[in-house]
């Protein structure tokens, strides 16, 4: 660190002074946090660049959900407490910049884990970049309107940008069959914790090669004068929102084109300024890590620019690509699994699809020669059926496939990618997903890391494993009443935070249990829905006698084109309403449904938890990571045994989480025979709560989102048989494991012992472990 730091706060007085003209008192918010943020920038060295030496990774998503930097960079700079004493010096709440936009650059888990990505590699000194898209805006805000989600866009720029640093000069060119554009870098320092390490977001932005044509403007064709500025700016205008069927697959695939071409030109570039044109280092300079099948299209990218660029042989290219390659694989969704049409492909880069034609011929060669005949060869084929398989070309043209989580892992080798992995059985390997301590203890749960710091140290900080030391308190009644006092006070900020932010009274001495994270059928948020009407009706009938007060709270956003989702959100809304509405009960039973959950929501809402929703349909969820963020700040998992949730209770112990319901095995044996539509019939308090969707209960304003989710479940859809999600077969062991959970609580000391043994064994599930294991085992770093 450099003697910056010492300066940070004249700094910040001096910025706002040059660059807005003005004092602190008389600065705005924003102004403020611009300042404070080129301040703290101010203090890391500023030649940090993407030229670092040794082994390089480039971490390639289409999404990076880094949430909010500035508190996080103070932190990780050691600049916190002289931000503090700034704040009370002039009189100001450290929390002022919670008004800040955050950068929602990602949908959810996959663009969430890049993040936190970036957070580990920084501290634990490896030298990983990462390279995506700098979206003008980002996932659409998320608002409420009679219980229906309604979506607006995200200005995440609006407070400006002050961590990132355009360069100009090292734009590229990217061409499409009937376009070209420049690819302008920006790039932000990814500071490690301690500062010791700079790496870079390198968030590339689309941009016309003329911004404006003179000549059409000079003969007044205005609008034809900002037409290449407007089309090439479209690349780069907004994230997919996932899962929307609607979404313009032309514009998706040259997102992925234009980062994935800019990025590898970039790093191409790179190495030649060291070894010029000798490519035999390559890969041992350069490890890229392909976060989904968004940037596969990377793979024949570089075996274009090896052949027509560099004069190399297709063999030759092939074999470095494969030894610079690494996949990870976030689902098993079909859906999400991408496939291109040829035609389509065809039509935005043919002088990529020629490469992809030469490596499906090379598959074929080295097939054969496997002894895999021709009928077998069609579940390999990356060209089949006019389609391109993203997923079959990444596993044949790298040398790892990883899933991530154990069981995730599991099934892709058992079932999904079954066939590959018989064939290459050393390319498959398991990195289960982690997060990282900095923000989601240290910066979001300062209470708990106060507490644990006074216990045991500060080393958890970057050793997530010391938390075990923990363990010897496990009995200790005054350490367990401690940390029961700290979750009443987080459970009390996130009440006041759920009341400035939406309006709701929540009472903190409920019981707190929450289920946040993408709207997506296989999660079952409507399983949870049903599970609470059936509370609902049992408080009602005097069928459930004793019961804790509980908050049961959701946050999610659903694919503005995924019309279930959407059906699920104003569903839970109207039991939200009728429970409100409902004398006998609005004491003791409480639903939200928060709007707009984002990460720093999120960061609000991990530590106020007292149980933790996870209750995916077994083998569909490949790991989650909000079990984890819940899991270190003392909650128990309410949930399946499904995706990170497994090894939750392997380190944690069954004992002190509720898991219920079908496994992966159960639901391969009833698969053939399920039929809800019996278990419907049979089961009274099963149709009473699936019959709200239909018997008038509830209102959806004549647009028939309830209906069709009643025929989901129990007729089927012309592509999907009946309630595939088999939220049927596990509701009633969900609600008895749920009134199992509330029975529990009346034993506080018993239940946050749960919770504190579940908080201390949660080191595993750093993302610093995570980010060891792909450097020793994938990258090959030390
Ligand atoms: C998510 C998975 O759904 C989640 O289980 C996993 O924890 C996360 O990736 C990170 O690996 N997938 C996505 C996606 O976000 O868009 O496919």
């Amino acid at each position: 660190m450099s003697n910056y730091n010492n300066n940070f706060k004249n700094n910040v007085y001096t910025i706002l002074e040059l660059d807005y003209g003005k004092t602190i008192k008389e600065a705005s918010k924003i102004e403020l946090y611009n300042a404070v943020s080129k301040a703290a920038r101010k203090t890391i060295k500023q030649d940090w660049s993407l030229d670092e030496k040794g082994k390089k990774v480039c971490y390639l998503s289409a999404e990076f959900l880094i949430g909010r930097l500035v508190y996080n960079n103070l932190l990780n700079l050691g600049l916190f407490n002289q931000f503090s004493e700034l704040a009370s010096e002039n009189g100001l709440d450290i929390r002022i910049f919670e008004d800040i936009e955050d950068a929602a650059l990602g949908n959810g888990g996959l663009g969430r884990l890049a993040a936190c990505f970036l957070d580990s590699a920084a501290t634990v000194n490896v030298t990983l970049n990462g390279y995506g898209i700098r979206y003008r805006y980002g996932l659409f805000e998320q608002y409420f309107e009679n219980g229906f989600q309604m979506e607006t866009a995200d200005d995440w720029q609006k407070a400006g940008d002050p961590w990132s640093v355009r360069k100009e000069e090292e734009r590229v060119r990217i061409d499409f069959k009937n376009q070209s554009v420049y690819a302008v870098p920006y790039d932000t320092p990814v500071i490690g914790y301690g500062a010791t390490k700079i790496n870079t977001l390198r968030l590339w932005q689309s941009e016309p090669l003329e911004t404006f044509n003179f000549k059409l403007f000079n003969d007044q064709k205005y609008d034809k004068a900002v037409k290449e500025k407007n089309d090439a700016e479209a690349i780069t205008n907004v994230l997919y929102p996932n899962d929307d069927t609607d979404a313009g697959k032309k514009l998706r695939l040259k997102q992925q084109y234009f980062f994935s071409s800019a990025s590898l030109q970039d790093i191409v570039k790179r190495y030649k300024k060291t070894y010029g044109t000798d490519f035999s280092h390559f890969s041992s300079q350069y490890a890229i890590q392909l976060n989904d099948t968004h940037p596969v299209v990377s793979i024949p990218e570089l075996i274009r620019i090896f052949i027509e660029e560099e004069g190399m042989s297709f063999a030759k290219a092939l074999r470095i690509a494969r030894e610079t390659f690494a996949y990870t694989n976030h689902t098993v969704m079909s859906e999400a699994l991408e496939k291109w049409n040829v035609n389509l492909f065809k039509a935005v880069i043919p002088n990529v699809y020629k490469y992809v034609v030469m490596i499906q011929r090379q598959l074929v060669k080295e097939l054969t020669a496997l002894g895999i005949d021709k009928k077998e060869m069609i579940q390999y084929n990356i060209i089949d059926n006019n389609l391109i398989h993203m997923a079959r070309l990444a596993i044949y043209a790298s040398h790892s496939t990883n899933g991530v989580a154990k069981i995730h892992t599991e099934i892709l080798k058992n079932d999904a990618l079954h066939e590959w992995y018989e064939i290459y059985p050393e390319r498959f390997n398991n990195k289960t997903n982690g997060i990282t301590q900095r923000r989601w203890l240290a910066l979001a749960n300062m209470e708990l890391s106060g507490f644990i710091t006074d216990m045991i140290g500060n080393s958890w900080i970057t050793n997530l494993d010391k938390l075990k030391e923990l363990l010897k308190y496990q009995d200790d009644k005054e350490v367990l009443k401690q940390f029961d006092s700290i979750k009443i006070i987080k459970k009390k900020q996130l009440a006041d935070y759920i009341k400035e932010k939406d309006g709701i009274d929540i009472n903190p001495e409920f019981i707190f249990d929450i289920q946040v994270k993408r709207l997506h059928e296989y999660k079952r948020q409507l399983l949870n829905a049903f599970s609470i009407l059936d509370i609902y009706f049992g408080l009602k009938e005097g069928r459930i006698k004793e019961f804790n007060k509980t908050a049961f709270i959701f946050g999610a956003k659903a694919a503005p084109g995924y019309f279930r989702a959407k059906g699920i959100i104003k569903f839970i809304n109207e039991i939200a309403k009728m429970i409100d509405n409902d004398d006998e009960v609005n004491d003791k039973l409480k639903v939200v449904f928060i709007s707009n959950y984002n990460v720093s929501y999120a960061e609000k809402i991990m530590p106020a938890a007292d149980v933790s929703e996870q209750i995916s349909t077994a083998g569909t969820e490949a790991s989650g990571t909000g079990n984890m963020k819940f899991m270190l700040n003392g909650a128990v998992t309410l949930g399946t045994f499904d995706g990170a949730n497994v090894e939750i209770v392997e380190q944690a112990g069954e004992e002190n989480n509720y898991i219920f319901g079908a496994r992966v095995e159960d639901i391969e044996k009833i698969k053939e025979t399920y039929n809800p539509k019996k278990i419907y019939e049979s089961n009274d308090r099963i149709k009473r709560v699936v019959d709200t969707l239909i018997d008038g209960t509830f209102d959806d304003e004549g647009t028939g989102m309830f209906k069709e989710l009643y025929t989901s479940l129990i007729e089927g859809a012309s592509w999907h048989k009946a309630d595939h999600y088999y939220l049927l077969e596990d509701l009633i062991p969900y609600i008895d494991a749920k009134l199992r959970v509330n029975k529990d609580y009346s034993n506080t000391y018993e239940f946050r012992r749960k919770c504190f043994i579940n908080m201390a064994n949660a080191g595993t599930f750093s993302s610093d472990r995570t980010i060891r294991e792909y450097a020793e085992d994938i990258w090959k770093v030390n």
